[in-house]
């Protein structure tokens, strides 16, 4: 069984392409040197998930999560750095990259758009580490189909010191919430006005401990990571909650997932990249009819499909995460191309690690499905990753979508 610590290092070579500059190759070699150094027992997720954003917080890393005037790292979000960071966690240890993308998707709302009070009470504490994030759109009945939520936010009237104010009281329940049940503060997406669809969703950023959010409810998961249903009963907010535009909540959670999406890719790149690692390595070690498994023909012709799924896949994921850092996405002609760039990527690089990941396990024989063995932990780690953030279905869409529109992607 291999730990954190004798594993192999991430590989640097692919930072070389003309995506990248200098501050995203000496990220990537300064972090790969890091993550080997934690000590982190990773038998209880939820323990461990605290401990690595801790750890992450502590060291720098997180600050890439939230924009320099919030105590970020760079002036905006970088997608390329984030690309970078969740690619070389994911080869080590795919909880510190959960623990690294919960602090960027469950904050990524509030530094859309939130207001300068609320960007100071929340987005330096979660660039130290200090606080949890979650972002909450999911419910039973509306996952794919997240327009379809149930959960209400209803405004009522209220006379506070300030005098008479908006307050709102949210019903409903939501769920596959990553990070629920540890998480500081929840960015809630609900309908604020029942008929309006799309249009009728409000943000709101709900503190973990208020009075009518139950968080306790655990989900347990193939490859275990922090996951919770919340349930909101009679949960009172003041107008100070509310995040963004009445009525732009749908628009705004899309809008995070799109930067997100890329970095989903990063993850699922790094799985790969280290199933492809494993392979290469077993096949040069292992014997078998007189020789190594890695003279056989069939051998050197999997991994060369095997390769050529993660190159494939890597382009993708950094040409989308260039297009947003490098070509930007002030127009709507950009936006959109952004936007079916970053599906495209999250589509074909978790597809892509999926099979890579099943050849090596395949490689590893019996070996493959001893549970403690890295191949088959990845095999675990992966499979979620074709599902949240949008499954690849609803990226086919995303994609189909913009072009009909177009008549073409970009
Ligand atoms: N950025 C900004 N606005 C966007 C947008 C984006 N990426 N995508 C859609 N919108 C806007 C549309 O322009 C439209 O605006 P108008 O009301 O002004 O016309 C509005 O949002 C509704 O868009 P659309 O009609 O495409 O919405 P649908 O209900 O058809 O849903 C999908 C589209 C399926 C793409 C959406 O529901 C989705 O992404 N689902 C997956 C959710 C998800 O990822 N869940 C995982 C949660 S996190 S683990």
């Amino acid at each position: 069984m291999q730990s954190v610590t004798d594993a192999p290092r991430a590989p640097l070579s692919h930072l070389n392409l003309p995506f990248f500059e200098a501050q995203h190759r000496s990220l990537a070699e300064q972090l790969r040197d890091w993550v080997p150094q934690q000590r982190v027992d990773e038998s209880d997720d939820r323990a461990a998930c605290k401990q690595w954003t801790r750890l992450l917080g502590q060291a720098g890393w997180l600050r890439y999560c939230v924009s320099a005037d919030d105590g970020g790292a760079l002036p905006q979000l970088d997608s390329r750095a984030l690309v970078i960071l969740r690619e070389t966690l994911a080869f080590h240890s795919p909880l510190a990259d959960f623990a690294m993308a919960m602090a960027g998707l469950g904050s990524g709302a509030i530094t859309l758009a939130g207001t300068p009070a609320q960007k100071a009470a929340y987005l330096p504490a979660v660039a130290r580490g200090d606080k949890l994030a979650a972002f909450a759109l999911s419910e039973p009945d509306a996952g794919s189909d997240a327009g379809a939520m149930t959960t209400i936010a209803q405004c009522r009237q209220s006379t506070g010191a300030s005098g008479l104010s908006d307050a709102y009281v949210l019903n409903g329940v939501k769920t596959w919430i990553s990070n629920g049940g540890i998480a500081d503060f929840y960015c809630v997406f609900a309908k604020t006005d029942a008929q309006a669809g799309t249009r009728g969703i409000t943000a709101f950023i709900v503190d973990a401990g208020t009075k009518g959010l139950d968080d306790s409810e655990h989900i347990t998961v193939m490859a275990p990571h922090p996951l919770a249903s919340l349930r909101f009963t009679d949960c009172a907010l003041d107008d100070s909650a509310q995040l963004g535009e009445l009525g732009g909540g749908f628009k705004l959670a899309m809008r995070t997932l799109d930067i997100f999406r890329a970095s989903v890719a990063g993850a699922a790149l790094g799985m790969a990249r280290r199933a492809l690692a494993e392979a290469v390595a077993f096949a040069q070690a292992r014997s078998m009819f007189g020789q190594k498994l890695a003279d056989f023909q069939l051998t050197q012709a999997k991994l060369g499909d095997m390769a050529a799924l993660v190159e494939s896949a890597a382009l993708l994921t950094y040409r989308a995460a260039w297009l947003r850092d490098c070509v930007g996405t002030a127009t709507p002609a950009q936006a959109q191309a952004y936007t079916a760039a970053a599906a495209m990527a999250k589509m074909c690089a978790t597809e892509n690690a999926q099979r890579v990941i099943d050849m090596a396990l395949q490689m590893h024989g019996g070996r493959g499905v001893q549970v403690g063995t890295k191949v088959e932990s990845l095999y675990r780690d992966i499979r979620a990753l074709r599902i949240y953030e949008g499954a690849t279905e609803v990226q086919q869409l995303i994609i189909g979508k913009a072009l009909l529109k177009n008549g073409g992607l970009s």
